[in-house]
């Protein structure tokens, strides 16, 4: 695995001076963030990315993300347009080195909260997610803002977005999304990048919207959208792992050779489509970190792979999730059980 970590660039509190200071930090997850959704990423930005990160000793391990244009996702308006940017992007990345792009099909919504910064017994604070709160939230009231949303649409795009999503079904979603993979993943093999679909968190509609990247039967039946090597996954143990009948080690096992990236964190199931982002330790949460680790190793991971969201301790403050504190504690754990793993490995 190439240990890495998520960078929101220059404004992200957390600089590339303090990530590189984490034992076994690597790669950087990043992205360029203000282009808006559709349009090309230049060269030159990103000739500069990768040299702010590459001056620190760091690399791009991967992209996180290329988001996908609303259009794309309903199969109308400009999306053919949007689908050839999205190639020129690609191509653009390559060009600089890059390996591996993340992105998602949720519609609208990225990954929802109900909560940004709950309690925990031990003072720490959390993200998490309750179905009886998001059930009586209104994206339209507005007044919401959550970590995931995109914030650039006025209440009136959103209304109008959400409006077109009615008579959007989950087959729709399916069928629009093999019309981009068809496209994109061309040009991926092409450049040789490999592309990771992440999967859809919560992996349940919410808001009356269809998602599809959920469940073990979804990813297989994703993987034969386009069959290549370059169309994958990223494995997001905290993402699936909301939901009982997704078993991460297992799931690592079966996909093993399309997963491209893996973002690994525990959270803990609390009720019926309801969780907290707990630690990344497995007895603070309902995931086994070490089984999720053992799997990697035996299917022979070698990706980037990156802690993912930590909760708020010793009083920092901070993007919801993404954190310096909890992230490193994460990291160094995944290191001490990776350690282990392979000493094992090796012995037998
Ligand atoms: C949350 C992240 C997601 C992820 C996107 C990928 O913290 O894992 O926002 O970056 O869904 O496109």
């Amino acid at each position: 695995m190439i240990m890495s970590f998520r960078w929101y660039g220059d404004d992200d509190p957390v600089t590339l001076d303090k990530i590189r200071q984490i034992p076994n930090m690597k790669g950087i997850v990043t992205a360029i963030y203000d282009v808006p959704v559709g349009q090309v990423w230049d060269m030159d930005r990103i000739w500069a990315l990768k040299k702010k990160v590459e001056d620190k000793g760091l690399f791009i391990s991967a992209i996180e993300s290329v988001p996908v244009h609303e259009d794309i996702k309903t199969g109308d308006g400009n999306r053919d347009e949007y689908i050839e940017n999205y190639c020129q992007t690609l191509r653009n990345l390559a060009k600089a080195g890059i390996k591996v792009v993340c992105y998602n099909f949720m519609p609208v919504f990225d990954w929802t909260r109900s909560s940004l910064e709950h309690e925990l017994p031990d003072g720490s604070n959390a993200l998490i997610y309750e179905e009886a709160t998001v059930e009586k939230m209104n994206p339209l009231t507005g007044d919401l803002s959550l970590p995931g949303w995109d914030s650039s649409y006025t209440k009136d795009e959103m209304k109008s977005l959400l409006k077109k999503y009615q008579s959007i079904t989950e087959e729709d979603l399916w069928n629009n999304l093999k019309y981009f993979l068809d496209r994109v993943i061309k040009v991926a093999e092409e450049v040789k990048i490999k592309m990771a679909i992440h999967p859809d968190d919560p992996p349940w509609s919410i808001f009356g919207l269809p998602r599809i990247i959920t469940n073990e039967d979804n990813l297989e039946r994703f993987l034969k959208l386009y069959d290549s090597e370059y169309n994958g996954l990223t494995l997001c143990s905290g993402s699936l792992g909301v939901a009982k009948n997704n078993d991460i080690p297992a799931l690592i096992r079966k996909f093993g050779k399309r997963i491209h990236f893996a973002h690994v964190r525990n959270i803990k199931i609390t009720n019926e489509k309801s969780f907290e982002e707990s630690s990344h330790f497995s007895q603070d949460g309902s995931l086994d970190m070490y089984e999720i680790m053992k799997a990697y190793h035996d299917v022979g991971f070698d990706g980037p792979l990156r802690p993912d969201h930590g909760r708020m301790i010793w009083g920092e403050k901070g993007r919801y999730g993404y954190g310096l504190y909890d992230r490193a504690l994460g990291a160094a754990y995944i290191n001490g059980l990776w350690e282990s793993i392979t000493k094992e490995g090796a012995k037998k």
